[in-house]
C-alpha cells in the first residue's frame, strides 16, 4: 500500500456547533459531563464552550428552568455520525425520552455543521429552530458571533441582534457557583 494511504482517505476535521440544554438533576453538572464525554470521544475535540445561561422553558411551563450553553467542536465525524454520538451521550447520562419539549436531563442539538445544509429524515442542519431561540443564539454568539447560518445567509451575531429584546434578556448567565 502506498505510504500515507490512510492519511489521504481520512476525513479532514471540520467545525460544528452544538446546543446543550438541561433542566433536571443538577443541569450544570449534566452539561459539564456531556462536554467531558464529547471531548473524550476520539474523533471530537471540544474547542470552545460558552458561559452557562439560565432561562425559562420554551414549551410546557410546568417544568424547571433550563441551563443552556453552546460549544464549538472540531471533528472528523460526518454529520450523521456526530448526531449518533450526541444521542449516545444523552442516553449515557440517563435522558428519559418523554413528552416533546418536556423536562429532560440533557438535550444535545447539532446547530451548524461545516457550513452545510442537510435535510435528512433524522437530521436537519442548521437546526430549524435555532434562529428563533435566545437560549441558542446568546451562547452561540458569545463563542462564535461570525458562525454562519447558510440558509438565512446571516451570522449568529446578526441573528441575535434581530431577536426580540425580551427573548434575549430572558437568557441570563448562571451565577458563579
Ligand atoms: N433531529 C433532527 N435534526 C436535529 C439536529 N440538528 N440536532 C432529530 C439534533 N436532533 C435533530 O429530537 C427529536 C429528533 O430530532 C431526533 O430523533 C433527531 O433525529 P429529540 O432530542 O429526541 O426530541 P426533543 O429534543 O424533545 O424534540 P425537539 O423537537 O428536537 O426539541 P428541541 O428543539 O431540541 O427543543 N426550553 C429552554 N429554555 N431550553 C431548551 O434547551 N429545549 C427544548 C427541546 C424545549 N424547550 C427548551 C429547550
Ligand atoms: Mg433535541
Amino acid at each position: 500500500m502506498p505510504l500515507g494511504f490512510a492519511a489521504i482517505t481520512e476525513r479532514a476535521p471540520v467545525i460544528a456547533y452544538l446546543g446543550l440544554g438541561a433542566n433536571l438533576d443538577d443541569p450544570r453538572r449534566q452539561l459539564s459531563e456531556a462536554l467531558e464525554r464529547l471531548n473524550a470521544a476520539e474523533e471530537v475535540e471540544v474547542t470552545r464552550v460558552s458561559t452557562f445561561y439560565r432561562n425559562p422553558p420554551l414549551g410546557p411551563a410546568n417544568q424547571p428552568w433550563y441551563v443552556n450553553a453552546a460549544a464549538r467542536v472540531r471533528t472528523r465525524l460526518g454529520p450523521e455520525e456526530l448526531l449518533r454520538l450526541l444521542q449516545q451521550v444523552e442516553t449515557a447520562l440517563g435522558r428519559v425520552r418523554g413528552e416533546r419539549w418536556g423536562p429532560r436531563r440533557l438535550d444535545l442539538d447539532l446547530l451548524l455543521y461545516n457550513g452545510e445544509v442537510i435535510f435528512a429524515p433524522d437530521l436537519v442542519v442548521p437546526h430549524p429552530e435555532m434562529h428563533r431561540r435566545g437560549f441558542v443564539l446568546v451562547p452561540l454568539a458569545e463563542i462564535a458571533p461570525q458562525a454562519w447560518h447558510p440558509v438565512l445567509g446571516k451570522s449568529a451575531g446578526d441573528l441575535l441582534s434581530e431577536l426580540n429584546p425580551a427573548d434575549r434578556a430572558a437568557v441570563q448567565p448562571v451565577a458563579a457557583a
